[in-house]
């Protein structure tokens, strides 16, 4: 069953809880039918002072976190990680500043498009978030070897105001319609307990299912509560994600976006083990492997890689070429 509006996105969602996992189930096997992960490394290559103020990000300048800005990544220290991301197996290196955008004739652009091509060249997918770009900035980082762009609508368009004021829900949809104009791949999702309802987070998903061509890929990350944040200051004491609302809502994903991978993306440090396998019965299949993601600390190496093995699931391979 395909699933566009709102109300169809809440018929799935509130089904018994075993038929939603039979459905999502059946979009597996259709369309993902080996037990596969993607494995994807994410590097902050310009970490911090960012002049947006994301209630739940560290990297904002206007936080309280205290976190020092660093300058620019150069393409040496990049490739440095890139290579031992690609030895441990990932296919996939994020590469992510903490910029509002970019501008096409800045230097630092010029200097990630470097970056960009010299990763690419690793034979690994290649996926940046720089903030807002032009269609012509997107047609610059396709040139350079750009297989997917990260920009994420975190949550409804009503939420959303909550959470940010530096920048609109329209000026997101804005950049990723300037993505796919230039025929890159939109990585595109949201994130879950800031504070918002269940149908804050259909209707994200449902904006999600109006994307033509569909997102590659859907990260749902599950809220990493830092102190210093604004969101921090919003709920003192966020309570943990509910792990069946989490697999519900993945299970959804599933479902109305049968050919985009669904990554469950941050926040995976807190999940156990089982509640991790239930995601991934649900129809999650692809996760950031590594010590890091951007500031915070990501799930054990270890403990992913024996989890993987013992449920019997295999890396994806990446996909290099690009829509057309
Ligand atoms: N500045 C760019 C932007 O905003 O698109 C790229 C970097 S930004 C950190 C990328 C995404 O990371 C955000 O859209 C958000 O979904 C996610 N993120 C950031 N901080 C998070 C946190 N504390 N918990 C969960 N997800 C977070
Ligand atoms: C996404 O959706 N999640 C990643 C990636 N895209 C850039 C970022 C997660 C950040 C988690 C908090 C941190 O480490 O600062
Ligand atoms: Fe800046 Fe991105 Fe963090 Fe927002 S989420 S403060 S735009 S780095």
């Amino acid at each position: 069953m395909s699933a566009s509006s709102l109300e169809q996105l809440e018929a799935i969602y509130n089904q018994p809880f075993f038929k939603l996992i039979d459905d999502a189930r059946a979009t597996m096997r259709k369309h993902w039918p080996e037990d596969e992960m993607q494995l994807c490394t994410l590097l902050s290559i310009k970490t911090g002072g960012c002049s947006e103020d994301c209630a739940y990000c560290s990297q904002s300048g206007r936080s309280k976190v205290g976190l020092k800005p660093g300058p620019l990544m150069n393409t040496e220290d990049v490739m440095k990680v890139a290579r031992l991301a690609k030895a441990e197996g990932s296919t996939r290196f994020c590469m992510g500043a903490a910029w509002k955008g970019v501008k096409e004739t800045d230097k630092k652009f010029q200097s990630v498009l470097e970056t960009i091509r010299a990763v690419s060249e690793l034979g690994m997918e290649v996926c940046v978030t720089l903030g807002q770009i032009s269609e012509d900035a997107a047609h610059q980082l396709k040139d350079a070897g750009v297989t997917a762009y990260n920009h994420n609508l975190d949550t409804s368009e009503e939420y959303y105001s909550e959470i940010i004021t530096t920048h609109t829900y329209k000026d997101r949809l804005e950049t990723i319609q300037n993505v796919q104009a230039a025929g890159m791949s939109v990585c595109c999702g949201g994130i879950i307990g800031m504070g918002e309802t269940v149908t804050d987070r259909l209707k994200m998903l449902e904006v999600l299912t109006k994307f033509n061509p569909a997102p590659e890929s859907v990260p749902i990350n599950c809220l990493v509560p830092i102190e210093g944040t604004r969101l921090n200051e919003m709920l003192p004491e966020p309570p943990m994600i509910d792990i069946l609302e989490l697999v519900r809502l993945i299970a959804t994903t599933r479902i109305a976006l049968p050919t985009s991978k669904v990554r469950l993306s941050a926040g995976r440090r807190r999940l156990t083990k089982e509640g991790q396998t239930l995601c991934f019965l649900a129809g999650a299949n692809s996760i950031f492997i590594g010590d890091r993601l951007l500031t915070t600390d990501n799930a054990d190496a270890k403990d992913d890689a024996k989890l993987l093995s013992e449920l019997n699931i295999s890396p994806l391979a990446p996909v290099l070429s690009q829509p057309a």
